[in-house]
């Protein structure tokens, strides 16, 4: 497939909305007529509008936040949106199981079947395109505030129409940021497609005076992601949004763990991503971010777990984050009950509110950080522009084709996989091995000074070792993988 990053037009848009509705049967609705769904969005009262909840986070300098849950059956999720809306959510998420993700609506269909007859969820999140609108629009009656489809599918398009014509104001995702973590063989043409469709979606209730909030997925494989790369493939996708008529768009970032580099990263992610639409002459666009609590290993122990909880929450705040995602205590067990969901929202809720006043005053450092970013980032957009002749799809689809762009870790076939990220020695994420990414000498060369100070220190050279040693650290205690005392390294 070839895609260019140009708006759909209606025509295009309704020639193809015909056949993504026909996929499933929930897809042949009334309720998913056009003007039927103006209607029903028109009536969301302006408190769970996503878009406008956002943009008051942004006002007044809050950071509201939003937990991760779904179950399989549609009266157990509403008694969990419940609970979690009374612990404190700011913001309320469906998070969809795997086969829905997979569009595999059979086996979710199954599953369902099987959750009924055992009393208890034996999917992994809602299976949106199974329940419908209708169901999707129960859950929203249910609780006080918005709610957003929170997934990981490639091809999510039934999913976005039925989610919007409930009532749902927005929607997790991007060609690139829901194939390379999710999927292993789905080209990013395909995938670029897809989600141009689910953007041009809101383009056309944003032409009808429904403001729809949509969030490309900062942490990526939530892996020793090195900021710049993170945020350059916000910025990508909220390009490819706007284009399509979005105009509310939430960039995000994952904890690494330095609280510097943390709070540079989400100041960046803002400042660039803004600079960037004007720049493209999008003007119209709001920018938000929103902070992943970390999304890398988490330790066992309940008590540490909160401490990290905690701890992301306590950047967060500090940083200026609108909005941010929280964990739980027994993230290193599996899906949460909506209990220990609860103790996750409230210690976050805690922190963020002790520290609504402050915000991190600047400092050279910060100013270092910030400024190292910016130049990283302006260096892999320049290579992408250059690559796609002024064509941001056409040239991200190139670079990641040439690993010009690059993702540590990432599953897909899409992926160069040639990256290798390190701490330096202060916690910072930094680059160890480079690979084909698309970055100039100078930045090269930083990257190696600061892994030369961590390797002095610790006494050994510069190595993948590091790499292991710091994909395994946070869950046992520490964010830097120094070598054990005695060991060979
Ligand atoms: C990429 C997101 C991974 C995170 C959480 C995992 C992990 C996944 C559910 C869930 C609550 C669910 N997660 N599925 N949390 N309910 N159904 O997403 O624990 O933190």
């Amino acid at each position: 497939m070839q895609v260019v990053n140009k708006k759909w037009s209606l025509e295009k848009f309704l020639e193809v909305r015909k056949e993504v509705l026909s996929s499933w049967p929930t897809g042949n609705d009334p309720l998913l007529d056009l003007d039927v769904a103006v209607e029903n969005l028109k009536k969301v009262p302006p408190h769970k509008n996503f878009a406008l909840k956002l943009i008051e986070a942004k006002n007044q300098g809050r950071t509201y936040i939003q937990p991760r849950a779904g179950v399989a059956r549609l009266k157990e999720h509403i008694d969990l949106m419940r609970h979690l809306d009374a612990a404190g959510a700011d913001f309320l998420p469906a998070t969809v199981d795997s086969y829905t993700r997979h569009n595999r609506y059979q086996e979710a269909e199954e599953g369902i079947k099987v959750s009924e007859k055992e009393g208890r969820s034996l999917l992994n999140g809602f299976p949106i395109v199974n329940h419908g609108v209708q169901a999707c629009k129960d859950v929203l009656d249910a609780v006080n505030v918005p709610l957003q489809a929170r997934h990981g599918t490639p091809d999510g398009r039934l999913l976005a129409e039925i989610i919007h014509a409930a009532g749902w104001t927005s929607n997790e995702g991007g060609g690139i940021s829901y194939n390379l973590p999710y999927a292993k063989n789905i080209s990013l043409a395909d995938s670029i497609y897809y989600w141009q469709y689910c953007d041009r979606l809101v383009g056309y209730y944003e032409d009808h005076g429904i403001h729809i909030n949509r969030e490309p997925f900062g942490p990526l494989t939530g892996t020793l992601v090195p900021p710049s790369i993170a945020i350059t493939i916000g910025i990508i996708e909220a390009l490819l949004a706007a284009e399509q008529g979005v105009k509310n768009i939430t960039i995000g970032y994952g904890q690494c763990g330095n609280v510097i580099q943390d709070v540079a990263a989400i100041h960046m992610a803002l400042e660039l991503c803004e600079e960037y639409l004007k720049d493209q002459d999008y003007k119209d666009v709001v920018v938000t971010t929103v902070f992943h609590q970390w999304m890398g290993g988490f330790p066992a122990d309940e008590s540490a777990a909160t401490g990290l909880i905690a701890m992301a929450s306590t950047v967060a705040a500090l940083a200026g984050a609108n909005k941010m995602i929280t964990k739980t205590p027994y993230e290193s067990i599996g899906v949460p009950t909506k209990e220990i969901n609860a103790v996750g929202i409230k210690a976050s809720k805690m922190v963020v509110n002790l520290l609504k006043d402050q915000k991190m005053k600047t400092s050279t450092p910060l100013k270092l950080e910030k400024k190292q970013i910016r130049k990283e980032v302006e260096c892999l957009m320049k290579m992408v522009f250059e690559l796609g002749q002024g064509d941001v799809a056409v040239g991200a689809i190139k670079a990641f084709e040439l690993g010009v762009i690059d993702v540590p870790f990432a599953p897909s076939k899409q992926n160069m996989n040639k990256i290798l990220p390190a701490r330096d020695n202060e916690g910072c994420v930094r680059i160890l091995e480079f690979g084909n990414l698309g970055m100039t000498q100078d930045i090269k060369e930083f990257h190696k000074s600061k892994l030369d100070e961590r390797a002095k220190a610790e006494g050994r050279p510069i190595t993948f070792q590091m790499t292991v040693d710091d994909i395994y650290a946070v869950s046992n205690g520490q964010l830097i993988g120094r070598p054990k005392i005695g060991s060979n390294h």
